[in-house]
């Protein structure tokens, strides 16, 4: 039986990075046995946080995985801090991980990078939580973009070693990244991946914004100055990002849009770019603003936490005894 799960960090207002790599498959994958959909707030604090802002992204992350096309009556969507097994399995899965391996990890030679004697323990153990929020639902599949391979190899190896020493208990489970948009790139240096983060707000396009802001940062987006329209990633990553974009949003193929735009300037496709994004987010602003202010969020997310909790504790169970340390 396949059980799939993912997570997304209430980090910051989701990114078209966000949508195309991920939640926008989240959708396709409800329909199978048994998923789970996470925000996960607690890899959210292995970077500083306001609490208000915090809390306030969770629900927004909330309100945008139903508006997207999310189903309470499908699928299980929950926060990762109302359910404590995520953090015991992380703390059993930290002891089974090597340092070696978590100091290995881009992401934290990334976030963890310029802060000298400061960085958090929680940036180098953010793998074992991830390992644990997969293991606990036994997912076989696990819906993310491309940026989440080596959390998802180490997942398995950590999976694997604990079958190995304590008996089999766990599936390895499997990424699923889309074909196409597995990786968006910043607006501004397409080189490096959207990130909800960026400090630079021209380099992101959020779910949230506003019809004129999605033209004016497409408008700025980062070409090159050889004027040819070419889906070319090495060579052309600002125009073949923009292609992917157009692609994603309106079902066309990056062959199509080059035969479109032949002979024609990047002003022209960065304004069709922006009209397919604002076309796509369109109804997903609208559910949006109809969900942000009502309960029934709130009931959504206490009644996932408590279907995930039912598992979660059973796989918790079955682990400590596995250890020994339940008498
Ligand atoms: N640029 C991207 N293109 C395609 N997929 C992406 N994802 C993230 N950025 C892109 C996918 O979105 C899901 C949720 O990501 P996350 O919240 O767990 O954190 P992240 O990967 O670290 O995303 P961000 O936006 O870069 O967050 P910050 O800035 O807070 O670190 C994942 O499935 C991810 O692959």
């Amino acid at each position: 039986m396949a059980v799939v799960f993912s997570g997304v960090q209430p980090s910051g207002t989701l990114t078209l990075g966000n949508y195309l790599g991920a939640i926008k498959h989240f959708v396709d994958y409800q329909e199978e046995e048994e998923s789970y959909f996470c925000i996960v707030n607690q890899h959210a604090i292995t970077v500083p946080q306001d609490p208000k802002q915090l809390r306030d992204n969770t629900r927004s992350l909330a309100a945008l995985y139903l508006a997207v096309g999310l189903d309470p009556k499908k699928t299980t969507l929950f926060v990762q801090s109302e359910v404590a097994e995520h953090a015991q399995l992380a703390w059993v899965m930290q002891t089974i991980s090597y340092v070696g391996e978590l100091e290995r990890m881009t992401q934290f030679k990334e976030k963890a990078q310029n802060r000298g004697e400061s960085i958090p323990a929680g940036l180098l153990t953010y793998p074992p939580l991830m390992a644990a929020d997969m293991l606990l639902y036994k997912t076989t599949d696990v819906p993310v973009g491309d940026d989440q391979k080596q959390h998802i190899e180490i997942t398995r190896d950590l999976a694997g070693r604990f079958n190995h020493r304590f008996g089999e208990l766990f599936p390895l489970p499997k990424m699923r990244t889309p074909k196409v948009g597995a990786r968006i790139m910043s607006l501004q240096d397409p080189t490096k991946k959207m990130s909800k983060s960026d400090a630079n707000q021209n380099a992101t396009i959020r779910l949230l914004d506003s019809e004129k802001d999605i033209l004016k940062k497409l408008k700025r987006a980062q070409t090159d100055s050889d004027n040819t329209i070419r889906f070319d990633k090495e060579n052309k990553p600002g125009v073949s990002n923009l292609l992917a974009i157009h692609s994603l949003c309106t079902g066309k193929t990056t062959e199509q849009l080059e035969q479109e735009y032949m002979g024609k300037g990047y002003g022209h496709l960065k304004v069709d770019t922006a009209e397919a994004v604002i076309e796509i987010l369109r109804p997903i602003q609208a559910r949006y603003n109809e969900l942000i202010s009502t309960s029934e969020l709130d009931l959504i997310l206490d009644e996932g936490a408590a279907k995930a909790r039912e598992v979660a504790s059973r796989t918790m169970k079955e682990v400590e005894h596995a250890m020994g340390l339940r008498r």
